[in-house]
């Protein structure tokens, strides 16, 4: 099945580094609606659900403390062929392999803390919405 959807994070070293306004406006320029949006902070308990598939990698322990050592941004976004699209402008999880241009080459350090996350599927942008937001918080 494909959706128009994708889900996204701001990660803390992009919002520690005052780039939440930089990265939306490159996500609003590439035709991205926001049809959810919240500002939060994660548990070490949503972070270990949230990655859990890479549970057993050896990186684990350091991405969940990463992840948790700040606020992010969370938000749902809309368009035509969203998944594809966001991870192409989000550009590779190594910011050092990301094209020019990617928001990832623009703001992330390094594999670790590479600034943004993107669904890698419509049914994990499903899975992963749905683990941030209620359906009344989308619109
Ligand atoms: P991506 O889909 O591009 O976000 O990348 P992955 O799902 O493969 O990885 C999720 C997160 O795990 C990355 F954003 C950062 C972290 N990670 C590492 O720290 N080291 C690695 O070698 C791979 C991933």
């Amino acid at each position: 099945m494909t959706t128009n959807r994708t889900f996204t994070m701001l990660k803390p070293d992009a919002v520690e580094n005052g780039h939440i306004g930089g990265i939306l406006d490159k996500i609003n320029s590439a035709g991205f609606k926001i049809v959810a949006m919240k500002y939060t902070q994660m548990s070490k308990r949503d972070a270990e659900a949230f990655y859990a598939v890479h549970s057993e990698r050896p990186f684990f322990g350091d991405l969940v403390q990463f992840m948790t050592r700040g606020p992010i941004v969370a938000a749902i976004l809309e368009k035509d062929n969203a998944v594809d699209d966001f991870r192409a402008l989000i550009g590779a999880t190594n910011p050092e392999e990301a094209a020019e241009g990617t928001i990832r080459k623009l703001y992330a350090k390094d594999i670790g803390e590479n600034a943004v996350h993107g669904s890698d599927s419509d049914e994990n942008a499903a899975i992963e919405g749905a683990f941030h937001f209620s359906g009344r918080e989308v619109y």
